[in-house]
């Protein structure tokens, strides 16, 4: 009675721990209502439901994963450390009760109290602690790591501020703050048990042992917060740690504030602050960039801290401590290279801290430590300034100058032939302007493994970024084709399409063994199918529809074609040269008289990422497409047959919505220029139909499902460079519907925002965003003849549909499952561990 008028009296308000029946999970509902701090328990609206529900589903959560700790303690079997400075973890309750197989429990529960599970699940703020696809595959493996009983845990950072919420006025993007905790998040477990002490800034100190102790300077604390990681169907629970920093209570200067001096009695308390405060703060500026070491550095130090206390706890615990069995017991991934310092940090702690000597420790960490690469664009492989990294970690600098030594004095003694590439594969670039430290070389000399994330990725990397190291080093390169986990992406986020395909195989063993969809084949030419396959499709669509109309007001057709972008804005994924096509489909259409209008393709474009708040072009492009919107939509000749959505603030929650309501979606960067991508795989095991280049995983995806259901267009990568020069020197003629949408769009036909800046950056012969780097004006006419073989295959439903369900079919491969079983065997050497 208390709670709310309309819960049902013969629900009781006692608590059930793990309670297993509907009655009893709504009784442990209520009680986490009533009795958790944070809520009245005079309301029970759908706010105060989802966060009781999460309470109690947390409750089981914590059972498991405690049960899951003591497990691996006792076997103590070799467990690997992700190391990331992002996580898109996106809502965690629906992937919660589905991964525990508690949804129906919990969905009829709440029914007794009122409330529908979908809407309770809409409550939740989406944990976005990451910028894109880099994020979204650290949280893909989470659960693969889970399901598949690997004792592997993630460690990253708790932003207070995650990547900013996204919202679009006549200006275009703005940024606001994403304040995700502003509730508090109820999957996360404060661990006061877990601090250690980072240091940063101060100065070396030659022990009378002639050992080195880096002392002074700042010490801030980092506290341990865990996410438990449920995996599919299994006990497994592995965790999430995320550190947050704090100063401790003697670093709050009493006399100081008594003074009335507030600023500098707590100023240590602000400076750690700052450190977990945002995700990639801005670094134009000095203080930005040292902010950013630091948490780099931060990371790095707190995780390796505490994964030598667990190793040192449970050797002594067997009676056998000796450090050069750590790199049998510890396995550490580098997600790029923003964790780069783990090694000379790993470095620092076996030498001064555990009193080993040089060589043990080299052969310790690079035992222990492998490197993924996730970019190859110049801008994004990381150069820390060596001035900045003297000043902030002088211990650090000694190790990483010493590295570098080491290195170059064996290419000299074991490869003369490399003395003239010394200069740029070695790690120090001591170029007098600015001297740096070259990340992506340190990864490589101190890892054992390096691997790329797409075959045509990991190929780039061996003959052209890492050519000479493979030359030193030929077994060291591996390829690990990335993947997304298929409960996420596919059970939880399409129920409909889910049943049908476990009608069809009559398991649902394919939510762990996604290989199996292939024997959907089997069925192509079932009409049984396709009715089943096109309702569900239809079902989803609707959804998506009135979810758009939400948002942004536009009323969209389900009945019309689905054409989705959805990624970060970059010009080298070439949102632009969807946005151009889709200005001349438009001008076309315009033009048509409307007998000739009845035979279009009516499609619904839908585009939507995030720009980084600096990066200006990135910018223009998102309001071009707004721009766009504005006048297609509300013109009446077209609009039946062309609309055009920027989907605003695109997350993983709004992906959950979008790709499973799309038909068609547009995987277009330059090639070589995407290393994998993960929503293309997204598409296609949602009998999405890709349109896109042969770059990153495209190439994988189209050989598995075939090349007759695939939208291919565009030069390839080994041409990318001779297309380029021939353009320096003046031998590119642009396709006339090329410069027809330009002008189109200069004319003022969207609105007079002066879009000339962004249009020049595809005209002119050279220079990167001047030039066409990007090569759109080159693909644009292979791209537009793809967009009308597109038009053909919609116009015959039944083809579209078995493309469509052979999409499915041929996605298996794309399962984070077997990346991670590789990366398992491949790189890290740990097995199984499964909780009985
Ligand atoms: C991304 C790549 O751009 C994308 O192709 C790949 O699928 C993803 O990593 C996961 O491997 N890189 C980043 C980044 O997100 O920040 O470099």
């Amino acid at each position: 009675e208390t709670i709310k008028s309309g819960i049902p009296a013969e629900v009781p308000a006692v608590a059930q721990p793990l309670a297993g029946e509907a009655t009893e999970i709504a009784s442990n509902i209520i009680y986490h209502a009533q009795y958790s701090p944070h809520f009245s328990p005079f309301k029970f609206e759908p706010e105060q439901a989802f966060y009781a529900t999460a309470d109690s589903v947390r409750d089981r959560l914590i059972k498991q994963w405690n049960d899951t700790y003591l497990h691996y303690h006792k076997v103590n079997p070799k467990q690997t450390y992700y190391l990331s400075m992002e996580y898109l973890q996106g809502r965690a309750l629906t992937n919660a009760i589905g991964n525990l197989d508690i949804q129906d429990a919990y969905s009829d529960a709440l029914k007794k109290l009122g409330h529908e599970l979908e809407e309770i699940v809409e409550q939740e703020k989406d944990a976005a602690l990451g910028n894109g696809g880099l994020g979204r595959l650290a949280s893909c493996f989470l659960d693969s790591m889970a399901t598949l009983n690997l004792p592997a845990w993630g460690y990253g950072l708790r932003y207070r501020y995650g990547l900013f919420k996204q919202r679009i006025s006549k200006g275009g993007q703005e940024e606001i703050a994403e304040d995700w905790l502003e509730k508090f998040s109820p999957w996360e477990i404060v661990r006061h048990d877990v601090v250690f002490p980072i240091r940063f800034f101060g100065h070396v100190d030659v022990l009378p042992t002639g050992s080195r102790k880096w002392v002074g300077g700042e010490v801030i604390q980092a506290v341990a917060y865990d996410v438990p990681i449920p995996g599919y169907k299994t006990k497994n629970t592995n965790s999430l740690r995320l550190w947050e920093a704090k100063a401790c209570a003697e670093d709050f200067n009493l006399f100081q504030f008594n003074d009335g001096q507030y600023e500098s009695a707590a100023q240590l308390h602000a400076t750690a602050q700052q450190i977990c405060a945002v995700l990639y703060p801005g670094d134009a500026t000095e203080s930005g960039k040292l902010l950013r070491l630091k948490q780099q550095f931060f990371l790095c130090s707190a995780s390796l801290q505490d994964i030598m206390f667990r190793f040192r706890e449970r050797q002594v615990g067997k009676g056998v401590l000796q450090w050069s069995e750590f790199p049998t017991k510890v396995a550490v991934q580098l997600n790029d290279t923003h964790p780069t310092l783990a090694i000379p940090e790993l470095m620092r702690l076996l030498m001064d801290e555990e009193g080993l000597g040089w060589d043990d420790a080299w052969d310790i960490t690079t035992r222990t430590i492998a490197y993924t690469n996730h970019t190859v664009l110049p801008e994004a492989l990381e150069k820390w300034s060596q001035a900045v990294m003297w000043k902030l970690l002088p211990r650090l600098m000694e190790i990483i100058e010493e590295i570098d030594k080491r290195f170059i004095a064996t290419v000299q003694s074991t490869r003369p032939d490399l003395e003239t590439k010394l200069s740029s594969i070695r790690i120090l670039d001591h170029n007098p302007q600015k001297p740096v430290v070259r990340m992506a070389n340190l990864c490589v000399v101190s890892s054992h493994m390096v691997n790329g994330v797409a075959q045509l990725h990991s190929d780039i990397l061996k003959s052209d970024l890492f050519a000479d190291y493979v030359s030193i080093w030929p077994t060291k390169f591996q390829n690990k084709t990335n993947g997304i986990t298929p409960r996420r992406w596919l059970r939880f986020c399409s129920p409909e399409l889910s049943q049908i395909i476990t009608k069809w195989l009559k398991t649902d063993k394919w939510v762990t063994n996604l290989d199996l969809l292939t024997k959907l084949r089997q069925f192509v030419d079932n009409e049984e199918l396709y009715a089943e396959w096109e309702s569900a499709k239809m079902a989803n669509k609707q959804r998506l529809a009135q979810y758009i109309t939400q948002v942004t007001n536009v009323s969209i057709d389900p009945n019309t074609l689905f054409d989705i972008q959805v990624k970060r804005i970059h010009e080298y994924k070439r949102q632009l040269l969807n946005i151009l096509g889709t200005v001349y489909r438009y001008k076309k259409i315009k033009e048509m008289s409307p007998e000739e209008r009845q035979k279009v393709t009516p499609r619904t474009v839908m585009i939507g990422g995030k720009a980084f708040a600096t990066y200006t072009n990135a910018k223009r492009i998102v309001k071009l497409v707004n721009d766009v919107g504005a006048v297609v939509n509300s013109d009446p000749e077209v609009n039946s047959y062309l609309k055009v959505v920027f989907v605003p603030n695109y997350n993983v929650s709004v992906a959950e919505m979008l790709i499973p309501g799309s038909e068609l979606s547009q995987h277009i960067s330059t090639a070589g220029m995407e290393a994998s991508g993960t929503s293309n795989m997204k598409f296609a095991l949602n009998g999405c139909l890709i349109i896109g280049t042969l770059d990153g995983a495209n190439v994988e995806i189209r050989e598995e499902i075939g090349e007759e259901n695939f939208f291919l267009f565009g030069a390839r990568a080994e041409e990318v460079p001779r297309l380029r020069k021939e353009r320096e020197n003046g031998l590119f003629k642009p396709d006339p519907r090329f410069e027809e949408a330009k002008q189109f769009i200069r004319s003022g036909a969207f609105g007079s925002y002066d879009y000339n800046p962004l249009l020049e950056s595809l005209e002119g012969n050279s220079g990167y965003g001047r030039g066409d780097y990007f090569l759109v004006g080159y693909d644009f006419p292979s791209y537009m003849d793809a967009q009308a073989r597109v038009d053909e295959a919609y116009k015959d439903r039944k083809r579209w549909i078995k493309m469509s369900i052979l999409s499915t079919a041929g996605s298996g491969k794309f399962s984070s499952d077997r990346t991670i079983s590789q990366y398992a065997k491949e790189i890290w050497n740990i097995e199984e561990c499964a909780v009985p």
